[in-house]
């Protein structure tokens, strides 16, 4: 571990607080939190949710360790289709009064209707995410081999392959450098040459056959999956856009177009470029490169395409895969392997942590996670958070783009959904362990993307809704598109951009900082100026509501899900006003009107309300018991419990009823990223056991693919990330301006410590527990910082001291 761990002190006041602990203080902190963080195979890849990632926020692979033809798979963040484009519906701002008087009758098909013909966005499906190909390794003379493994180490971030033909032994280890923005693929032979042919495979596309994307019932391990490749692939299928062709004396150069979809124009070219350094002969031929008699190689790759923001492509991606290339092939290999693992361990080494012994699992990953719906495996769940942690910091680097529906890593041209950036929970759900993970750097491409939505937004807020400020609706993708699309029933929702602020608040609130706070500060009072324009009066006198929207996804009576101001809806515009509110006084802005209007329209937001069942209402109106999918996998109604704090076990405990009713209904098993949500919100109302339960089924193979993917089914990146989440809130929460520890932990975990992870007012802490007892507690922050913490019953304010720290025991 590179923290130094410091010296601290004992506040008075706290062993009597927290009876027991001074005892158990033993010498954990030298101990250190232990855990196993590789994830290991002994076969070759058979699926492509079985080969392994590395990405350095941009530029992605997946790695398969195949003997005969090795195959990495590889994506760039912006390669995705079309091109820049303006989606909104001129009809839209016409029909909007229409819209809302039929609501206001409940004449909600009606209004519907009227959404579909006149306000969706044109085109009304968004730009899909796409993959930059394969590069296949044909190797002569090699069909099987012995002593196999492949592995991912997280702590290096690098995945690697060894096996052995006999006589031979030959390792191949792949990573991507964040320092040097290539992937670097090192093979090597002992006691043997390597004799081998380098090809790019153009991305086929991949149409899976899942249909039913939001049933429950698909498993992972049932669902068809035509990437399902054992035979050698070919390389020779390739559109006539593409070129493949050699670059000077040892690099192959790809050029290639992206797509155009749903009548918007292909308008990226890109490239990616691999050089092959070593002994032995390298030779471009044609469309290949040869490599023969070597006993070690190197091959660099560049991918780049010429998208510089959402309204511009007219980069230069050839330009940089060679600049790119280059200035890495100037460096010894053990140099950029050596700045790839100090750029990663920078961030990744921030955290760590143990659930039970710690002790090394004998078995190879696909088996535990075969079994971990039966058999307990806290090691596996310790695991998961690492390998969340990883592949946040391989999807989200600042620079890159932020971590879409599948993170970066994308097979073909045709992913679900897009592979885009879904908005009314999952693009969120991606970013929820970033601040508690202690890799706060990784929202930095989510704010990014917020600047921009808050420029196409307030367009879409003008023009359809001639609104100030901005908006965004429930998906937008590379080209920051906002209107609503798909469909009423689940584009015609006005929050997306509202809640993709919380994640810029929370980054502030987790780390204060008054220069970033200005830089969010207008994206903040731009979201709420809209609803300050757009909410409309509840004709019944409740109060402000949004109208049309919907509670995502879920239909209120049969094939109808528009209404007005559904209860997620209010929750967020309450949250949004409040961050808004707070930054207005913390930066002094001398625009009382504007916070006087927030107060007042804050104030008349109707609150939660409980229904005939005693549950939480989705609606305004108690339609729930009445809904057609009982068990929805969303669960918009409680984002007041989690993500955000305003529904809690301290202060509306009769609040907390009502969500475990509406939980109770919904049921535990759901898609991936709807599990992870569930185990969050248990572990946020404090029920440990039911978390657990919940948890299990997420790392089993129903929700855990091999590669310990999310599987939604299919492969939906959010899962882990939720997960992640939810595993740290069990252990640590933050909220209502304290915080809780072990407020969730299952009987299953008597023993654990976790350092390094972070709560809000920038502290951080490490924490280790005993037969399911606090041992010891240490707080870093600001010397003299107030830190409430509370265990149990008991809530105790810690003092910093002057190296801000303290020290409980
Ligand atoms: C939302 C969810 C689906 C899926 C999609 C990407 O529409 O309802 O389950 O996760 O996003």
């Amino acid at each position: 571990m590179e923290t130094t761990r410091r010296s601290f002190i004992i506040t008075a006041g706290l062993a009597a607080a927290f009876p027991g602990l001074a005892k158990a203080a033993v010498q954990a902190t030298t101990r250190g939190a232990q855990e196993s963080l590789s994830l290991w195979y002994e076969q070759a890849a058979a699926q492509w949710v079985e080969a392994l990632p590395v990405g350095n926020g941009r530029l992605g692979a997946m790695c398969f360790g195949r003997i005969a033809q090795e195959r990495i798979q590889l994506n760039e963040d912006t390669l995705f289709a079309g091109g820049p484009y303006d989606p909104n519906n001129p009809l839209s701002l016409a029909a909007l009064p229409q819209v809302r008087a039929l609501i206001d009758q409940a004449r909600f098909s009606e209004a519907a209707q009227l959404i579909s013909s006149s306000m969706m966005g044109v085109p009304k499906t968004q730009m899909p995410y796409g993959a930059a190909g394969d590069l296949l390794l044909d190797f002569h003379g090699l069909s099987g081999g012995t002593a196999y493994r492949r592995w991912l180490d997280l702590d290096t971030a690098i995945s690697a392959t060894r096996f052995s033909d006999g006589k031979t032994q030959y390792k191949r280890e792949v990573f991507a450098s964040a320092a040097d923005q290539v992937i670097a693929i090192r093979l090597s032979a002992t006691n043997g040459l390597l004799n081998f042919d380098l090809s790019y495979r153009h991305p086929l596309k991949a149409n899976y056959g899942v249909t039913d994307y939001t049933g429950a019932k698909a498993t992972a391990a049932a669902a068809p999956m035509p990437w399902d490749y054992r035979e050698p692939l070919r390389a020779s299928e390739r559109p006539s856009s593409l070129s493949v062709r050699a670059d000077g004396a040892d690099a192959l150069l790809i050029e290639g177009r992206n797509i155009d979809a749903a009548g918007i124009p292909a308008a990226l070219r890109y490239a990616v470029r691999v050089q092959a350094l070593g002994d032995g002969s390298i030779t471009p031929r044609d469309d290949r490169i040869e490599v023969r008699g070597a006993s070690t190689v190197t091959l660099l790759v560049a991918a780049a395409t010429s998208y510089v923001n959402y309204a511009d492509v007219s980069g230069d991606p050839v330009g940089t895969v060679r600049a790119q290339t280059a200035a890495a092939a100037a460096k010894p290999y053990a140099r950029l392997r050596s700045a790839h693992v100090h750029a990663h361990q920078r961030l990744f080494r921030r955290l760590s942590l143990r659930l039970g012994s710690g002790a090394p699992d004998p078995r190879p990953t696909n088996q535990r996670i075969a079994v971990a719906e039966q058999q307990p495996d806290a090691g596996l769940a310790a695991l998961y958070v690492q390998y969340g942690r990883y592949l946040l910091l391989s999807s989200s680097r600042p620079g890159s783009q932020p971590a879409n529906l599948q993170g970066l890593w994308n097979e073909g041209v045709n992913p679900p959904w897009g592979g885009k950036y879904t908005i009314n929970i999952n693009t969120q759900m991606n970013y929820w362990p970033a601040e508690s993970a202690n890799l706060g750097e990784c929202v930095e491409p989510l704010l990014r993307m917020v600047e921009d939505l808050s420029v196409t937004g307030a367009v879409t807020a003008s023009k359809s809704y001639g609104a100030r400020g901005w908006m965004a609706h429930h998906n937008t993708d590379l080209w920051r598109a906002a209107a609503p699309i798909d469909g009423p029933l689940w584009g015609m929702w006005p929050c997306g951009g509202a809640w993709l602020c919380q994640a810029l608040w929370d980054h502030y609130d987790y780390s204060p900082d008054s220069a970033y706070l200005r830089r969010i500060y207008p994206l903040l009072k731009g979201a709420s100026l809209f609803f300050i324009d757009t909410l409309v009066e509840d004709p019944q006198g409740r109060g402000w509501v949004t109208s049309p929207s919907i509670s995502p996804e879920n239909e209120h009576h049969k094939g109808v899900a528009t209404c007005a101001g559904p209860a997620m809806d209010r929750q967020i515009i309450r949250d949004l006003f409040g961050w808004t509110l707070k930054a207005h006084a913390l930066l002094g802005d001398s625009d009382a009107a504007f916070a006087a209007e927030l107060e007042a329209k804050r104030a008349r937001l109707p609150p939660d309300r409980v229904g005939a069942q005693g549950q939480l209402q989705e609606w305004l109106e108690d339609w729930d018991a009445g809904a057609p999918e009982q068990k929805h996998r969303h669960v918009s109604h409680l984002y007041g419990v989690y993500p955000s704090e305003q529904i809690n076990v301290r202060d509306t405990p009769e609040l907390v009823a009502a969500a475990k009713v509406t939980l109770n209904t919904r049921g535990d098993k759901s898609t991936g990223w709807a599990t992870a949500w569930r185990l969050a919100l248990w572990t946020r109302m404090g029920e440990g056991e039911r978390a657990y339960a919940i948890l299990q089924g997420l790392l089993g193979p129903e929700r855990t693919y091999p590669n310990m993917f999310d599987a939604h089914p299919p492969f939906q990146i959010d899962g882990n990330f939720g997960g992640t989440a939810a595993i740290l809130e069990m252990l640590v929460q933050s909220w209502g301006g304290e915080i809780r520890l072990l407020a969730a932990l299952p009987q299953a975990w008597p023993e654990g410590s976790v350092r390094g992870v972070r709560a809000r007012g920038g502290v951080e802490l490490d924490l280790d527990w005993s037969q399911g007892k606090l041992k010891q507690l240490l707080l870093r922050g600001q010397p003299g910082q107030k830190v409430k913490v509370r265990h149990g019953e008991h809530l105790t304010e810690m003092t910093l001291d002057a190296k801000g720290r303290a020290r409980m025991q």
